[in-house]
């Protein structure tokens, strides 16, 4: 089983052309024959009672106007009676309401989810009118996500709400999508399987429809808007898939009334002028719908949102998070290596920071330290300038004591001196008297 494989490399240095040969072993897989019955031709069946056990599950997002028809659409849709709000046109915000529901048809159990839009289109900045919408999804992408992430996984019994089927309810105006229309479409192609359906069509004429159909379509191409094509892989459909993707988008019409037609009663809408049957494909697509959303693809919506869409977000998310599959050279690396470089990093960014950290404390105390010695030098400097002055003072003060005693002895010596001439004075005059006398 071996195979030589001739292999032509082009060198990059010397730009000429060198032939290498490469062995590689091929897997060694032969056909055998069975001699009898093994009983392995039963993995389809115990894939389907293992199904049928566990239960399916199914989501839907309604999108469109208030009041377009999307709780009536989903009433004809699954032949029940869902429980249906009615919003009001003046919703500050737009708002998704989910409701989960528990279905069984013959023995198969379906978990549905209808979310609505509430309040779309009624607000006079439409510009974010979108973003609750991606923001719904993105939301049940990541709890998916966080459950896939858990050490222990429980994803058996998950109730996964992902959105598998977005029904895009487009005003039946005859004229062209509006804005709006595109912007949404345009932001949630790569998040789910867009379904977009011509609400209320019959208040639309049939010749009028078939331009708005073929408007739509071309609208949306040129706006570059992926909407979901019913897949052509599967043999067993792929010819009634190819005649509806070029029935999109389909005209429906919704009524949970009975109207008598011949002898049996159907849903229909009954006008002055006569009755729209919502299941006669003359009168509307909801029969094509409703074969292409339940009876046939299904599966095929559950299975894209998983490897697709939620495919998509998962990679994004993970490598926002810096996981990749290869290095900068291409090269593979596990989880696990780019782990250990990221915890590495970590390490070393931690590190960094505390050594930066250490040397703006030593800078800060070096600062301080600084501070407290020109401080200490102030105060010194004040203390010998409060000395000298003292000192100075000090010295005036005792010089003006020296002089006033100088003053004071000065003074009292010439006291002393005229007291002395004073009483020689009066010994004299005293002499003098007594003299004459004589
Ligand atoms: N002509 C016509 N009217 C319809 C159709 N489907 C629903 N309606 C009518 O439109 C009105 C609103 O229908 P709903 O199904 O409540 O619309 P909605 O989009 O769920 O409305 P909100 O949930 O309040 O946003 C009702 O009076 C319905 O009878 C339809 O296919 N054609
Ligand atoms: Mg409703």
């Amino acid at each position: 089983g071996f195979k030589v494989i001739n292999q032509t490399l082009t060198s990059n240095q010397t730009k000429t052309t060198t032939t290498k040969f490469v062995i590689k072993k091929i897997t060694d897989t032969r056909p055998l024959s069975l001699a009898g019955h093994v009983g392995f031709d039963s993995l389809p069946d115990q894939l389907v009672n293992k199904s049928i056990c566990q239960g399916f599950c199914f989501n839907i997002l309604c999108i469109g106007e208030t009041g377009i028809g999307k709780s009536t659409l989903m009433d004809t849709l699954f032949n029940t009676n869902f429980e249906n709000f009615e919003s009001s046109h003046f919703e500050p915000q737009v708002k998704l309401r989910a409701q989960t529901y528990d279905l069984q048809e013959t023995n198969v159990r379906l978990r549905l989810t209808v979310v609505n839009t509430v309040g779309f289109g009624d607000q006079m900045n439409k510009q974010d009118s979108y973003q609750p919408v991606v923001d719904y999804i993105d939301k049940q992408f990541e709890s998916y996500l966080q459950e896939e992430l858990k050490i222990k996984r429980s994803l058996h019994n998950y109730h996964d709400s992902r959105v598998h089927a977005c029904l895009y309810f487009i005003s039946p105006s005859g004229h062209s999508l509006k804005s709006l229309d595109l912007v949404t479409m345009k932001k949630l192609d790569s998040k789910v399987n867009i379904i977009p359906v011509i609400a209320k069509a019959d208040t639309i004429s049939k010749s009028e429809l078939h331009k708005f159909k073929i408007k739509i379509m071309s609208e949306l191409v040129s706006n570059g808007v992926q909407i979901y094509q019913f897949p052509l892989d599967d043999e067993t459909v792929a010819k009634v898939n190819t005649t509806m993707n070029g029935h999109l988008p389909f005209a429906v019409v919704g009524s949970t009334e009975e109207v008598c037609v011949g002898n049996k009663m159907v849903k229909a809408r009954q006008y002055p002028w006569g009755v729209v049957q919502v299941e006669n494909e003359q009168h509307c697509d909801f029969v094509k719908l409703r074969e292409m959303l339940i009876c046939v693809n299904m599966e095929d919506l559950r299975e894209q949102t998983h490897s697709r869409h939620y495919e998509l977000y998962r990679r994004c998310k993970l490598e926002e998070m810096g996981f990749k599959d290869t290095d900068p050279e291409c090269k593979p690396v596990s989880l696990q290596q780019t782990y250990e470089a990221k915890r590495q990093e970590f390490l070393l960014e931690l590190q960094r920071r505390e050594d930066e950290m250490r040397q703006i404390f030593v800078q800060r105390v070096k600062e301080k330290e600084a501070e407290l010695k020109e401080a200490e030098r102030e105060l010194q400097s004040r203390f010998e300038q409060l000395k000298r002055r003292h000192a100075e003072e000090k010295a005036t003060l005792e010089e003006k004591k020296r002089l006033f005693e100088e003053d004071q002895s000065s003074f009292n010596k010439r006291k002393a001196a005229t007291q002395l001439l004073q009483a020689q004075n009066m010994t004299a005059n005293g002499k003098k008297d007594k003299d004459r006398k004589k």
